[in-house]
């Protein structure tokens, strides 16, 4: 961590030069992402849960902050027992969202505004309402093995199941059905039975979906949990290992009592990745248009994670999500650890492939609860200034914050499944909370009085009206940092990461015959002067103010000297060559 970050030029991250038709496919390569968690954008009934119709009512939003493409986070039929990623149907809209009209009517509007529509795909699980399941548990030959049952074993003459396996959520992963006579499998609640990937007409059944929703308009998919997906094979008779201790932990029924070596990563999870992205390309064939893509989200060791791109032989996902800084920066974070996290990334893609950036979703606390308020312009600033796809979780480009609920408001399964002392340290629904569109009632999110989760206090100040005519807001400045991304510097250039001590993160974005941009970010509290004359080469000796934040004393288009560029505690900025 502390080691020194040395300079490095990333060759041609980007391929340089691609004929006009391929890029135009390759659309995916520098977008704007953004996701949207349905029940919290816009509520267009007055029922205090978003909807469908309430994204249609805000594309024209996020046209105006630069979205190329939104996936949004599972709107498909659901019993609502972990809000949507239990799914009874997965080709069936949600009444609470909307109807299939709805959809339609979504992806025509994202059409016409040129935003791309990107699904939630949950592969782990579907819930025990499912079709199905019912007819798994049945003991229908089409279905039995559509899941995992195991008859369990028996102990002294009591009925135990086949592992000890911990569920994410806490206690057994294996929950005995009466009906069936079994125990059955599940990597996280008892509502979310696992499909059974080792049976192919699982596989098949899955595959179908993802055909039905490309064909219906859908761009492509974010997969969620891949790890969950495959559990190790079972033995010759039918059973599985235990798995090992974690030592250090001591509740029992802790996920983190044991290590997961046998319930998650399995190999054959990437493989499955390479299926879907067949369909995928199987899809683009049939239909053409626009290349159709799939994201994926793992929780991984880094070598695995770039297995999911794809191999020598077989294409993957087009994006595996990018958590190095999500995962390992915290507010004390140095500004070598920062680096040495960005080139963990870059330094590793495979030829071809290009990076991406993300600091939140709606499983992790806010950026600007984890790092600080005063560091939302200078994260935006990475995610939108770096080379490659930028993702942002909503509210990101208003700097909404972690709204405290309290025990009794709490509804995420993940934290209700706890107690009122452990709650807090689980809970996601302080980032879950409703979009701060303005300053009327609810926020502008909702006609209703009452929302699903409680509205932050401070959307009177931090709200997508007020931003709008604030010069320096986070909203002005992601509008200002999005601009940037279309020039060719940005779409095509290299990048140069240094930290200059501790404290300063600059990187440097450049192509030859194009003006070269500095983003430079001091972390902490003390004033700073850095010398970019000598961190990086061939720029000019003056240089100008491009983007500057809150804490800037400089303006817009001021010019400063190279090698002495005064920086304000947290100021964040980009510069440019003259
Ligand atoms: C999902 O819903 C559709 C349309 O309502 C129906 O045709 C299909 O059979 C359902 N699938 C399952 C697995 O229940
Ligand atoms: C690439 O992946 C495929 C499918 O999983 C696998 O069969 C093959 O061995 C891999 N190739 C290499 C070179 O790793
Ligand atoms: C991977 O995808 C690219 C671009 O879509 C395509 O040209 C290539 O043939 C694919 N490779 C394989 C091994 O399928
Ligand atoms: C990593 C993770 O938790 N992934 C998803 C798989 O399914 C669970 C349970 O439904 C979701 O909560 C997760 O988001």
């Amino acid at each position: 961590m502390g080691a020194l970050a040395k300079i490095l030029t990333l060759c041609c991250v980007l391929g340089l030069t691609l004929p006009q038709t391929l890029a135009e496919k390759d659309w995916w390569r520098t977008a704007q992402l953004y996701q949207i968690y349905p029940r919290s954008f816009k509520d267009s009934d007055g029922d205090g849960v978003g909807d469908l119709n309430g994204v249609t009512q805000q594309l024209a939003y996020l046209k105006e902050i630069g979205i190329t493409a939104t996936w949004l986070s599972p709107i498909f039929t659901s019993p609502m027992a972990d809000f949507g990623y239990d799914v009874a149907n997965l080709t069936e809209i949600d009444p609470l969202f909307g109807t299939m009209e709805d959809f339609d009517a979504l992806v025509a509007r994202a059409k016409q505004l040129d935003i791309k529509i990107i699904l939630d795909f949950v592969p782990n699980h579907t819930s025990d309402e499912c079709d199905w399941f019912i007819r798994s548990a049945a003991g229908e030959e089409e279905y039995k093995d559509f899941y995992v049952w195991h008859t369990g074993k028996v102990v002294n003459g009591i009925r135990q199941p086949p592992t000890s396996w911990i569920s994410v959520f806490r206690g057994a992963t294996w929950t005995w059905h009466e009906g069936r006579q079994a125990y059955y499998l599940h990597q996280f609640l008892p509502k979310q039975p696992d499909l059974n990937y080792r049976n192919p007409k699982v596989v098949e059944a899955m595959k179908d979906v993802l055909r039905f929703w490309l064909r219906k308009g859908a761009s492509g998919f974010r997969i969620d949990a891949v790890p969950h997906v495959f559990e190790v094979a079972a033995d010759e008779d039918g059973n599985w290992p235990d798995e090992p201790r974690n030592e250090g932990v001591d509740d029992p029924e802790d996920y983190e009592y044991f290590q997961h070596i046998y319930t998650t990563n399995q190999p054959e999870t990437i493989d499955l990745v390479y299926q879907f992205r067949k369909v995928i390309e199987e899809i683009d064939e049939e239909l053409g248009g626009d290349d159709r893509i799939l994201l994926s989200e793992a929780y991984a060791p880094l070598d695995i994670l770039m297995q999911y791109y794809g191999n020598s032989t077989h294409n993957g996902s087009h994006v595996p999500f990018n958590f190095e800084l999500l995962a390992n920066i915290d507010f004390d974070s140095d500004a070598y650890h920062y680096a040495q996290l960005i080139h963990n990334w870059l330094d590793n893609l495979p030829e071809g492939q290009v990076a991406n950036w993300v600091l939140g979703n709606h499983d992790r606390s806010r950026i600007g609860s984890r790092l600080g308020a005063d560091r939302i312009d200078a994260t935006n600033m990475l995610i939108l200034g770096l080379p490659g796809i930028a993702v942002n979780y909503q509210g990101e480009e208003i700097g909404m914050t972690d709204v405290f609920i309290s025990w009794s408001d709490t509804v995420d399964p993940q934290a209700c499944q706890s107690n009122e002392q452990e709650f807090e340290r689980l809970t996601r629904d302080p980032v879950r909370t409703p979009f701060q569109w303005s300053d009327e009632q609810s926020g502008g999110f909702s006609d209703s009085a009452t929302t699903w989760l409680p509205l932050a206090d401070d959307y009177k100040l931090v709200n997508v009206k007020r931003e709008r005519g604030i010069p320096l807001s986070h909203l002005n400045i992601h509008k200002q940092l999005r601009a940037l991304r279309d020039e060719p510097t940005y779409k095509q250039g290299d990048v140069t990461i240094q930290a200059i001590g501790p404290n300063v993160l600059a990187f440097k974005r450049s192509l030859a015959g194009q003006k070269s941009y500095i983003t430079v970010i001091n972390l902490n509290d003390d004033v700073e002067s850095v010398n970019l004359d000598t961190i990086f080469t061939s720029i000019s000796s003056q240089l100008q103010y491009v983007v500057v934040n809150d804490k800037s004393v400089r303006r817009k288009n001021d010019l400063t000297y190279a090698n002495s560029v005064l920086l304000m505690p947290k100021e964040a900025v980009v510069l440019s060559t003259v």
